[in-house]
């Protein structure tokens, strides 16, 4: 626990930066002298530690990635300072302010898109609380992820100014900004030091870092989450402005600054935009600048580099640093290309999260070209050496070398370029990395198998936990006691209340308080009252085919034509929540998420449907919403076709939380199956092969269409239209063309779906003791599912670091 006189502290903060005294001040106010406060004991924390910890010349990791979605900050570092108490009560007394409404001033730093940037953020709270010193790098993008507003059901995006609250927690570091190169030309001279390489007429661009701390849970570590700003050199021409051209006078200003403007809104997809490539070029470069600079000022060699660096890249979006060092090392440092290359090598470990297609980025080689032509030369040599290379290997496969390379169809597979750049590569679950190795990587995996390693995702069950269901955190601290905070497989001490009416009545009735949290927030936002008691059956998620929603609402379809037909029998009231966000331009996401919205308004207005269902949409899912969301969750909707989701880690979020999972085999659920045991999980669906199989011979949705009298009547449905509105576009997909239809089998996966939730209704309506039994061995099986076990993988098989503590 940190200590500090707070009331000195915020008073002075109060005084020094806000003009005001105790007697004046308002919750906004508050909240950004209270944060600030903490940043800074923060950051002294920090500076003792790292001070420390250089003097044993450690190795230290920097962990690169587009997106960090860390999620409000004030509660998190409070919780894991253990001041939360102490704070409120002080708020309290002195200020009559509830520490609550602050945290609802402070608006979430959309700095990513889904799992990839929350997994990043879980990172750095899971290495700092097991004390492993840490830095993370990514952009300060003026505006996160849009905030998504639906208009008639069709979403649309507005611009997310997260820093109106949430600049309290950066300081910038102007001592350590730097300046990134782009365009001009190659100048390549002997002189009496050799060859001498040097950029002509670049375009200079200066990377201002910003610096956030990150608490670790009762730890000595504090995390450092650096993000870049992009600057103007040429901040102002003041000859166009003479000349009256005050709009040109700043627009080379402007062009500079769109770099680190805002978030590309894309999951799992890739557009291969110049505007990408300079983002990606500007995070490596000022990243890896720093780094080597700072390296070479303390040991004054680069000889030892990779001894004491772990550069980790999260996802090909960092790929280029792979180069960049190159370029530093040698065209700086002078090395040659081996020495270079084997630091490099040495030094960079690489994390896909993705097998889909259209997810794996490949730049035209014509933008790198003109826009990073050393970093260009640089990539050309890389894949030529690495060619020759496989060639000379002869493994027997002429094709090969041309599959492996870099470069192809005019492209640069950055894929590519990341596992030939890395000491490691690995997968975020076990079918997932499974997968690689046998598909996409197989290639690589054949020449180098131990260079592929799996590392299953996590998630910090402090803030999916302690802070979000603090009724259940309490219950658990009561039960167990509150080392799970740390020790997370702790939780699989709850299974020995399986069997105690007590411990089960405490679960449900902290569950109907979460429900009732939730229903309170969707009368709130979406004005329509639900009914507490219903089954809450939840989708949160990003809107993919893939993550099929569309199967979901396939089935909530047919429950309405059971319910209009007389047909749903002793049907147990079930409330369907989604929430999910599109990318803008992606069309289907979109219509999807307009017939889910149309299926709300169509259930509300119908007094019989709704006794028995109801249908919310809620929009601008956020980290904040699903801090609400998970927890109220009773049936955890993860239902991608099998081999497409990656890992997923909403399902831990929902496994922890107690709900209990509909899921197909696929990426974590595989081995949520495993801790939990296929008893307290509704499995359905084909397998990844299965799928495949079907592929090869030929899937025809028409087939399963014919075999089903439910589907026949849900495509009538949807042709019919709903509230006025036609989804026949829907139903040619899901039927196809001459092209096929259905591409991700919603209906090869139909009834195998619906029968799993037949199954899961009728346990909870008719013995809710076994249902609330299984909820309780879902919460005890979760620790696995910790991000602390995460990042212990992380440093043991990959980095090969220790903790370091202050006592050591
Ligand atoms: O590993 C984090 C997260 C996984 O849990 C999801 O299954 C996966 O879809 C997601 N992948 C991406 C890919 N984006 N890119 N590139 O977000 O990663």
């Amino acid at each position: 626990m940190i200590t500090a006189n707070f009331k000195d502290l915020i008073d002075a903060e109060l005084a020094r930066h806000w003009d005001v005294s105790m007697e004046n001040v308002t919750p906004p106010l508050m909240q950004r002298a209270l944060s600030s406060v903490i940043k800074d004991l923060l950051s002294q924390k920090r500076q003792h530690y790292m001070k420390k910890f250089q003097d044993t010349c450690e190795k230290q990791v920097y962990y690169l990635c587009m997106e960090f979605l860390v999620g409000k900050s004030l509660r998190n570092n409070l919780f894991n300072l253990e001041i939360e108490e102490q704070i409120s009560k002080l708020l309290h007394e002195e200020y009559q302010i509830d520490l609550a409404d602050l945290y609802e001033i402070e608006r979430d730093p959309g700095l990513g898109n889904g799992g990839l940037g929350r997994l990043a953020a879980c990172f750095l709270d899971s290495l700092a609380t097991q004390n492993y010193p840490v830095t993370g790098f990514s952009i300060k993008y003026e505006f996160g992820l849009f905030k998504q507003k639906l208009i008639d059901g069709w979403q649309t995006e507005l611009p997310d100014d997260w820093l109106t609250t949430s600049y309290v927690w950066l300081s910038p570091r102007f001592q350590d900004r730097c300046i990134v190169r782009f365009d001009g030309a190659v100048h390549e001279e002997w002189t009496s030091e050799g060859l001498t390489i040097r950029l002509d007429n670049p375009t200079e661009i200066e990377a201002v870092p910003y610096d956030m701390m990150i608490s670790g849970y009762s730890s000595d570590a504090v995390s450092l989450l650096r993000l870049w700003e992009a600057h103007s050199l040429n901040r102002f021409d003041m000859n166009l402005f003479s000349q009256g051209e005050y709009i040109r006078a700043m627009s080379e200003d402007s062009m500079a600054e769109a770099i680190t403007k805002v978030l590309y809104p894309s999951d799992n997809h890739v557009e291969g935009k110049e505007l990408r490539l300079k983002q990606q070029y500007f995070l490596v470069s000022s990243t890896a600048q720093g780094i080597v600079s700072t390296h070479y000022n303390r040991y004054k060699t680069l000889d030892n580099f990779s001894d004491k660096t772990a550069i980790h890249i999260n996802d090909t979006h960092p790929a280029l640093v792979i180069p960049e060092l190159l370029r530093i090392f040698m065209d700086e440092y002078r090395y040659s290309w081996d020495r270079a290359w084997d630091l490099v090598t040495q030094t960079v470990s690489y994390t896909n999260h993705t097998v889909l297609p259209e997810a794996l980025e490949r730049f035209q080689e014509n933008i790198i070209q003109s826009r990073l032509p050393r970093i260009y030369m640089i990539i050309q040599e890389i894949n030529r050496r690495f060619i020759d290379s496989i060639i000379a290997q002869d493994l027997g496969d002429a094709s090969r070398a041309n599959r492996m390379s870099i470069f192809s169809n005019n492209k640069i597979n950055m894929a590519n370029l990341c596992i030939v750049g890395s000491y490691s590569v690995n997968g975020v679950a076990g079918l997932h990395t499974e997968i690689l190795k046998k598909t996409i990587f197989k290639d690589f995996y054949d020449c180098s198998p131990k260079k592929f390693l799996n590392v299953t995702n996590g998630i910090t069950h402090r803030r999916w936990l302690n802070q979000a269901n603090p009724l259940l955190a309490n219950l658990l601290d009561d039960l167990i006691g509150p080392d799970y905070r740390i020790h997370s497989q702790e939780l699989s001490g709850l299974l020995q209340f399986k069997n105690d009416d007590g411990v089960l009545a405490a679960l449900d009735h902290i569950k109907l308080e979460n429900k009732k949290r939730l229903a309170e927030y969707i009368q709130k936002t979406n004005c329509i009252s639900i009914n507490v008691d219903s089954i809450f059956d939840i989708q949160a998620k990003r809107l993919h085919e893939y993550k099929r929603q569309l199967l979901n609402a396939l089935r909530i379809i047919s429950l309405i034509i059971d319910i209009q037909e007389g047909s749903a029998g002793e049907m147990f009231p079930e409330t369907f929540i989604f929430a999910a966000k599109a990318a803008p331009g992606y069309f289907r996401a979109k219509e999807i998420i307009q017939l889910i919205y149309t299926l709300s308004g169509y259930v509300n207005g119908d007094d019989q449907l709704s006794k028995y269902i109801n249908v919310v949409f809620l929009e601008n899912y956020s980290v904040s919403l699903a801090e609400i969301i998970m927890p109220a969750g009773e049936l955890s909707e993860q239902i991608s076709l099998a081999g497409k989701e990656a890992s997923g880690t909403g399902n831990m979020k929902f496994m922890l939380n107690g709900a209990i999972t509909i899921g197909t085999y696929d990426g974590a659920n595989v081995e949520m199956i495993r801790q939990v045991g296929e008893d307290n999980f509704f499995l359905f669906g084909l397998k990844d092969y299965e799928v495949e199989n079907l592929w090869c011979q030929g899937y025809n949705s028409i087939q399963y269409l014919q075999n089903c009298p439910r589907l026949h009547r849900v495509i009538d449905f949807l042709n019919t239209g709903i509230s006025g509105r036609s989804f026949e576009s829907i139903s040619k997909y899901l039927l196809g063309d001459s092209r096929g239809g259905d591409p991700y089998m919603c209906f090869a996966d139909f009834e195998s779906y619906f029968n799993a939730h037949e199954k899961a209704s009728s346990i909870y309506c008719t013995d809710k003791k076994k249902w609330n039994q299984m909820s309780l061995s879902n919460i005890a099986a979760a620790g696995y599912f910790s991000s602390d076990r995460t990042v212990k993988g992380y440093s043991d098989k990959i980095w090969n670091i220790k903790p370091f503590t202050l006592k050591d």
